[in-house]
């Protein structure tokens, strides 16, 4: 039994002895930082009896001090190439307003990371897209809300210039200055930093920006697909399709306002170089800490979140096989996510680093069956189409949307497929 100085004035916290153990994400979730968080009750337990976490949070978060984020522009306006670089704190901090008020008024082009691609669409003049190459361009960053992580080359040479100033700004303190060196640190919330940001931009001053430089960024993300693409050149057609391949038709046919869904190895790296995201979390994966399988919850949770938005998962076999039950909670909850497996038979990054390391002999345990994913969504009450061509692609979207099911969309990939785009990635060290 708890002390009577555990009760609240009106009504006990804590009194069903059956509420035994919370997980320790629903504590965080209890401090009011924004971002991700998991809260699991574990047994049966009395609702009436509990206090669920509720006005419990911070509803403006903090900004930063101001004379740092005047420093701060200072840096940003003597650029000729200053880069924003943007995370899922500026989702998490419902900053997208005053992002698109310091991209429209400023001019600055602005690479996009995880849930905040989409904030800025991939295809207006000022985005920069998500894949690091303008960071090799730029010679002043403004980063907000996002981690410096292995996905960016820890923010350091060859992808950073090392003599470039830093401008951080994190709700997370830690966060700060934890890869490289940066010239001004700012604790503070992303929505709240940028409108500090956008009111000292309003009152006027002079800008030293490139005027091609947006151009030059922005152009990045159809050089980095048409690099990509080139290895399409050289391959026999007679093989099957290559991921890009998927990818492109994918890109060519899904609705520009579809909520993208990425899971798996190589099959997700193309798919979030390929597709665009035009609304916020339009592109949606799981980041720098690159654990799979969790393609259907997410997009569970995307439809539920978003009834009347298209909502198409495109993964891997192997990160299907790990979540791929879930298709059924989609049948009995009657959400009709698409899901489009590119299906290489096997766990084709981790395979490819096999054959790659240590040649064809050691490739052990990574070859998956030619199994047809899309018969499976039949068996379980939803529709599914095999499809071993690029140009059935389309089609088969189509007739999947118009099913109203949860569908599956099973695509014969290439088991031989790789590119540079992948293995390539100096930043990216092994
Ligand atoms: C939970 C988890 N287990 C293992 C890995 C290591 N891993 C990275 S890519 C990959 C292969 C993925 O295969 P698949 O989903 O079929 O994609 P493909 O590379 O074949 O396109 C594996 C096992 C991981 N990232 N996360
Ligand atoms: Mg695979």
């Amino acid at each position: 039994m708890l002390p009577p100085y555990f009760e609240s004035p009106g009504k006990r916290l804590v009194k069903s002895p059956k509420l035994y153990w919370i997980d320790p994400g629903l504590w965080r979730y209890q401090t009011g930082y924004w971002g991700e968080a998991s809260g699991t009750l574990l047994e049966g337990y009395d609702e009436d009896a509990i206090t669920f976490p509720q006005n419990y949070r911070v509803t403006v978060g903090p900004p930063g001090d101001l004379a740092l984020v005047r420093q701060a522009l200072d840096i940003l306006r003597k650029a000729r190439r200053p880069l924003l670089v943007v995370g899922s704190g500026v989702w998490w901090a419902h900053g997208e307003e005053e992002l698109r008020r310091f991209v429209e008024a400023t001019g600055m082009p602005v690479l996009s990371r995880n849930l905040a691609r989409g904030i800025i669409p991939d295809d207006h003049p000022l985005s920069a897209g998500f894949y690091p190459a303008p960071a090799s361009m730029a010679d002043a960053f403004l980063v907000i809300g996002t981690r410096l992580d292995w996905t960016i080359g820890y923010g350091r040479f060859p992808l950073f210039a090392m003599d470039a100033p830093v401008v951080q700004v994190d709700i997370h303190p830690e966060s700060i200055g934890k890869t490289r060196p940066i010239n001004v640190g700012i604790v503070g919330d992303a929505a709240q930093v940028l409108r500090q940001l956008n009111e000292l931009v309003a009152g006027g001053g002079s800008w030293a920006m490139e005027t091609e430089w947006p151009a030059r960024a922005h152009g990045s993300i159809a050089a980095m697909r048409a690099e990509t693409a080139a290895d399409l050149a050289a391959r026999d057609p007679a093989r099957p399709m290559h991921s890009i391949q998927l990818m492109q038709a994918l890109a060519e046919c899904l609705p520009r306002e579809a909520i993208k869904v990425v899971d798996g190895g190589y099959s997700a790296a193309f798919a979030i170089q390929y597709l665009d995201a035009c609304i916020p979390g339009g592109v949606t994966w799981v980041g720098s800490t690159g654990h799979i399988g969790v393609g259907l919850g997410f997009a569970i949770a995307a439809q539920l979140a978003h009834p009347n938005t298209p909502v198409v998962a495109i993964m891997g076999d192997g990160a299907f096989g790990l979540c791929g039950m879930e298709f059924d909670t989609a049948v009995r909850h009657r959400l009709p996510i698409v899901v489009v497996i590119a299906n290489d038979a096997g766990w084709g990054e981790t395979r490819d680093g096999q054959r790659r390391r240590w040649g064809d002999a050691a490739v052990i345990g990574t070859n998956l069956g030619p199994t047809r994913y899309d018969e499976l969504a039949r068996a379980l009450g939803g529709y599914g189409e095999h499809v071993e061509r690029p140009e059935d692609v389309a089609p088969a979207i189509r007739r999947a949307f118009d099913s109203g099911l949860p569908a599956i969309i099973d695509v014969r990939t290439d088991p031989e497929q790789r590119s540079a785009a992948v293995t390539g990635l100096p930043w990216i060290v092994e």
